[in-house]
């Protein structure tokens, strides 16, 4: 029966699209963390490494210019920088690096150009012991 067909497919795509949206951080494997960025995104937007020296490596798909600073996580609103590494300007369509070294803990991700911290443009990074 087709219409069958075509509702089971659809719930085994809804599945999949699940499965891909799930809150495990990605792994950046090998100590390269390597992210996207856009208007007004990181993705992705949880990732966890390990401890030690990491490697950003970041494509900026958007039109405007980004980057990708690590940031202490903030402890409030009024919390001025607090950046301890990360890349530099990426114009659009380029790629840009930067490392950072790193001890146990949960970080955020973030471009600190403009606003675009503020709509939306952060993620988080988990850096696990060794
Ligand atoms: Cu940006």
């Amino acid at each position: 029966m087709p219409r069958r067909r075509a509702a089971f497919t659809l719930l085994v795509t809804l599945a999949l699209i699940a499965a891909g949206c799930g809150d495990d951080p990605v792994e950046a494997p090998d100590g390269v963390l390597e992210m996207t960025l856009d208007e007004y995104r990181v993705t992705p937007q949880k990732v966890s490494a390990p401890a030690g020296e990491l490697r950003i490596v970041a494509r900026n798909d958007g039109r405007l210019n980004h980057n990708l600073r690590v940031e202490l996580p903030r402890e409030g609103p009024a919390t001025a920088e607090r950046a301890i590494g990360g890349t530099p300007t990426a114009r659009p369509n380029s790629t840009v690096e930067g490392s950072v070294r790193l001890s146990p803990g949960t970080y955020r991700l973030a471009c600190t150009i403009s606003n675009h911290d503020d709509l939306g443009m952060w993620g988080e990074l988990e850096v696990t012991a060794r």
